[in-house]
């Protein structure tokens, strides 16, 4: 009765039980005995393939990512377990630890994703209207499950359209983000009192919520592509990320030409200009985003048709390339340490020691 029930955002959530809110604990039993694992390839992730395999119980299909047991494994399998408890990320369903022809490995056992990839959908779309309106309930979806990580402190760092699938091929189909090897846990070093912060090199303090400001930026380009069908920044020389391709997204080059743009509402175009701000310092914060009248559904979003399904249809044969610039250039922002924060010049520290120092010399005069 209250299945459909949808509530807003982070509190969409289930209550994290006591196991999940614990680290995971790998079944040690071999998986073979609880499911039927299948050859059928259902893709490639960061660490591991993902392959299809069944409940010998309930007969039911579910999808299985192979990894090595190593310390990489490890964090991906803690971070994705800590944070599927969302409905808008692959549920964790269970975890082994087996020994696969001498190697240790982890099983991780996920809901299936039946219905396929986000821009794989809209592409087959073209016979329909695909409208703005659409597009605002697929980003509060990408949106509500950004916001749930943020939250736990969180960065994905690999928010790109292959790792955001639907649950099945209906059309009010639930979609949800999956790929946990590049996320993160951003524990603020000003939260660990283990040294005097006196001392404290700036790398150390590290770049701030850099991480986070990544997802923020892959939200744009996400956002950008669904509304009009091709990507905001583009080699234009064939090559995977060109010069000229680096060179734009730094200066924040692109715009929304027309006839492709003209029917958007000018806030969809704000929230992407906020999102793709060249200074990470000042892009949209995820909870800016989720409440923004566009994504909230206070503000009437236009149900006009968009020409996404038209042109990924058309220019199908650029996905590829598309999809490779997109996950070069996620990779360059995860370059831990490169963005070392600088430290506030000392006028602009509020200083207890200058203050009381300056005081003393007023009352000397
Ligand atoms: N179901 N990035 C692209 C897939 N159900 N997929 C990728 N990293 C992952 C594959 C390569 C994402 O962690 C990935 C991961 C996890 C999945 C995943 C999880 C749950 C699926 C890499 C399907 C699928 C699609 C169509 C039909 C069917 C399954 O991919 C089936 F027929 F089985 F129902």
């Amino acid at each position: 009765m209250f299945a459909k029930l949808r509530l807003p955002f982070s509190s969409q959530a289930r209550a994290p039980n006591a196991a999940q809110a614990r680290a995971f604990r790998p079944k040690k039993n071999v998986i073979t005995e609880d499911y039927d694992i299948s050859k059928q390839v259902l893709g490639l992730g960061v660490n591991g393939k993902v392959l299809a395999c069944t409940s010998k119980k309930t007969k039911e299909r579910y999808a299985l990512k192979v990894l090595r047991d190593v310390a990489k494994a490890r964090r991906e399998v803690d971070l994705h377990w800590r944070a599927g408890s969302h409905l808008n990320i692959v549920n964790i369903v269970d975890v082994y630890e087996n020994k696969y022809s001498g190697n240790k490995c982890l099983l991780v056992v996920m809901e299936c994703m039946e219905g396929g990839e986000l821009f794989d959908r809209i592409q087959k779309r073209a016979d329909q209207a695909f409208t703005e309106k659409e597009a605002s309930v697929i980003m509060r979806q990408i949106c509500s499950a950004v916001s749930y990580l943020h939250h736990l402190n969180i960065a994905h760092r690999d928010l790109k359209p292959e790792n955001l699938l639907y649950k099945s091929k209906d059309l009010d189909s639930v979609l949800k983000l999956t790929d946990f090897g590049f996320a993160k846990e951003v524990t603020s070093t000003l939260q660990t009192p283990c040294y005097t912060p006196y001392y404290v090199a700036p790398e150390v303090l590290g770049p701030e919520r850099y991480d986070m400001s990544c997802d923020m930026w892959s939200l744009g380009v996400i956002m950008y592509i669904l509304l009009c069908g091709f990507p905001p920044f583009y080699s234009n020389c064939g090559a995977p990320i060109s010069a000229g391709m680096k060179k734009r997204i730094r200066r924040g080059e692109y715009d929304f030409p027309n006839p492709e743009w003209n029917d958007v509402s000018k806030e969809a175009k704000d929230i992407i200009r906020s999102l793709l701000k060249t200074d990470p310092n000042d892009r949209m914060k995820i909870d800016e985003m989720i409440a923004h009248p566009w994504l909230t559904g206070k503000m009437d979003v236009p149900n006009v048709s968009l020409t996404a399904p038209r042109v990924l249809q058309e220019e199908s044969e650029m996905w590829t390339d598309v999809q490779e610039e997109m996950s070069h250039a996620l990779a360059e922002m995860r370059v831990d340490g490169d963005q070392v924060k600088k430290i506030k010049e000392m006028g602009e520290l509020k200083n207890p020691i200058l203050d009381r120092r300056a005081k003393k010399q007023q009352g000397k005069n």
